[in-house]
């Protein structure tokens, strides 16, 4: 352990170097840290402690909620209120913003996050994770839904925790993306992946195939070439993979590249993909973007998305830069 560089570590050199930096940001870090590794020892002990299943209710997204969706909520939240380091949250499972009890006091950051994404997974032991973005904030006011409302290239970090067979944390400041394991043993997240990056090349697609009729004419197009192989105009094979988990999918394209693909689904125009812009599609987009890779709706940067709503869903097209590129390509061709 001698020669390790725990998360702590990493994050205090990494902002010892930026100019105006007070140590808050670094504080921050830390207590979102605690709250995943809170996170962490509640999913690795499932039913022992009676947590897994339905809680019998709905969250704003009209989903029903898994007991852990709203335990790990709870804990992000109580790990973050009282810090001082924030002027307000947000999270999937919560309507509108949440404020800071005003027994605490109020800081410069905003936090956005998924506490538990891919909960579908947990009652049959797959991966699961939280996703988290942090915003600065103006100073002493109550923040408004404008003050939330930004685009993702505003973030001042993104980053998730996959709880699989380890627990990695992935981050990213705006300087490249680093991966960290949590040493069980000791309790801390060692850096294990320095600086992430995501091969501009792939033959390996993610994509939920079942929806396939309901995708528009250029991701048709994309995938049936892919899946005609080597006979195909793509005169390779490619491979696929679909988790459930995008946590875990933009985990394995961090580590070998690929394309991840949640895209615009021609069942419900109101809706314009299945994934949430502010907690999912921009802390992804900041972390894919970060390792080289590209992050597009088909038609736009995900990260110049003016958002328009707290839950505003979005297509997410993500990954290897040169596939993300030719389908971006399919799309505009279409107009
Ligand atoms: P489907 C999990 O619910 C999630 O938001 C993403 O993590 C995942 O990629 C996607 O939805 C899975 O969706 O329709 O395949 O269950």
């Amino acid at each position: 352990m001698t020669n390790h560089v725990t998360l702590t570590q990493f994050i205090i050199e990494q902002q010892r170097g930026l100019p105006g930096v007070s140590g808050t940001f670094t504080l921050l870090l830390n207590d979102v840290v605690t709250a995943c590794k809170k996170i962490s020892h509640l999913v690795n002990r499932g039913n022992l402690v009676g947590v897994l299943g339905s809680a019998e209710s709905e969250n704003v997204q009209g989903e029903v909620q898994k007991k852990l969706d709203i335990i790990t909520n709870d804990i992000m939240v109580e790990a973050l209120n009282w810090t001082g380091h924030l002027a307000g949250m947000a999270s999937e499972e919560i309507d509108g913003i949440i404020p800071i009890p005003s027994q605490y006091p109020k800081g410069k950051y905003l936090a956005l996050f998924d506490p538990l994404d891919g909960s579908s997974n947990i009652d049959v032991n797959l991966a699961v994770g939280t996703i988290f973005s942090i915003l600065r904030c103006r100073e002493g006011a109550e923040p408004t839904m404008e003050d939330f409302l930004r685009k993702g290239s505003e973030q001042v970090c993104a980053g998730f925790v996959l709880y699989g067979p380890s627990t990695m944390m992935v981050l990213t400041t705006g300087h490249g993306v680093n991966g960290f394991t949590l040493d069980q043993d000791i309790g801390e997240f060692i850096l294990t992946h320095p600086a992430m990056t995501i091969p501009a090349e792939t033959s390996e697609f993610a994509i939920n195939m079942s929806n396939q009729r309901f995708w528009e004419p250029p991701v048709q197009r994309y995938i049936e070439e892919c899946l005609q192989g080597t006979e195909g105009v793509r005169e390779k094979d490619f491979n696929m993979r679909w988790i459930a988990s995008m946590v875990a999918e933009v985990y394995r394209i961090l580590t070998r590249g690929g394309i991840f693909m949640y895209p615009y689904d021609l069942r419900d125009p109101s809706r314009a993909g299945k994934l949430r812009l502010m907690y999912e599609a921009n802390p992804m987009a900041f972390i894919v973007e970060q390792a080289g890779g590209v992050c597009s709706t088909g038609r736009e940067r995900i990260l110049d998305m003016n958002p328009t709503g707290l839950h505003q869903r979005v297509p997410v097209i993500l990954g290897s830069k040169n596939e993300v590129e030719r389908i971006v390509g399919y799309h505009l061709a279409k107009g």
